[in-house]
């Protein structure tokens, strides 16, 4: 595989649709592939949310904006506003804590931007653009450091590793709404071709 070809597949299971909870995703039948000759960063895709607050912020293109400079390639995009079955299947790894309620009131009481990003290792990327869990802890420059105060209120959702990105891409999207394309850029980007 090329360095910055992007993966193979990124569904392990039948995707699940807002509206329609089936459940956590069947345990990966087929792994991404990932580019592993020398010199290749692993190509990942990622989930990322610009939660309700950053929509109600005027914050989408800013976010936005920091993602496409870093250089990923955005390969889906949806707007809308969860429903209650969707916000739980997308935060169940946290079912059994204290502010899972309040965390999925806060999900589903706005519109928010679904996108998927493509790029070497992604999946960090993304996560250090983002910054901690909690602003204060966050650094400046990140998003989170830069424009949010609260854990509560942190303005933007990312996969935290390979099993959950593949995961939370099947809740928002089908595996067609994904665009495989390549950009001028990407060979500066993302690395020889
Ligand atoms: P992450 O968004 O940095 O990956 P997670 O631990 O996955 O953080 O938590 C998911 C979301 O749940 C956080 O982004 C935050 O909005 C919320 N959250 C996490 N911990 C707390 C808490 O202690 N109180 C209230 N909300 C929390
Ligand atoms: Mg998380």
């Amino acid at each position: 595989m090329r360095c910055g070809a992007p993966p193979r597949s990124v569904f392990a299971s039948a995707p699940v649709l807002a509206g329609e909870n089936r459940g956590p995703a069947k345990a990966s039948r087929k792994r991404t592939v990932a580019a592993t000759a020398k010199g290749c960063a692993r190509v990942e895709r990622t989930l990322v949310l610009v939660k309700p607050d950053g929509v109600q912020r005027n914050l989408i293109g800013e976010i936005v904006s920091r993602l496409e400079r870093k250089g990923l390639r955005l390969v889906a995009a949806r707007f809308l506003q969860a429903d209650r079955a969707l916000a739980e299947a997308h935060y169940a790894p946290h079912r059994e804590r204290p502010f899972f309620p309040e965390l999925i009131a806060f999900l589903t009481s706005g519109p928010m931007l679904a996108l998927v990003w493509e790029g070497p290792r992604a999946i960090e990327q993304v996560r250090t653009i983002m910054g901690a869990t909690d602003p204060a802890k966050s650094p400046p420059g990140s998003i989170r450091g830069d424009l949010a105060l609260t854990v509560g209120n942190n303005l933007i959702h990312g996969s935290d590793g390979p099993e959950s990105a593949e995961r939370e891409i099947g809740l928002f999207f089908r595996p067609e709404d994904l665009v495989t394309y390549r950009r001028a850029g990407d060979a500066w980007a993302q690395g020889r071709e």
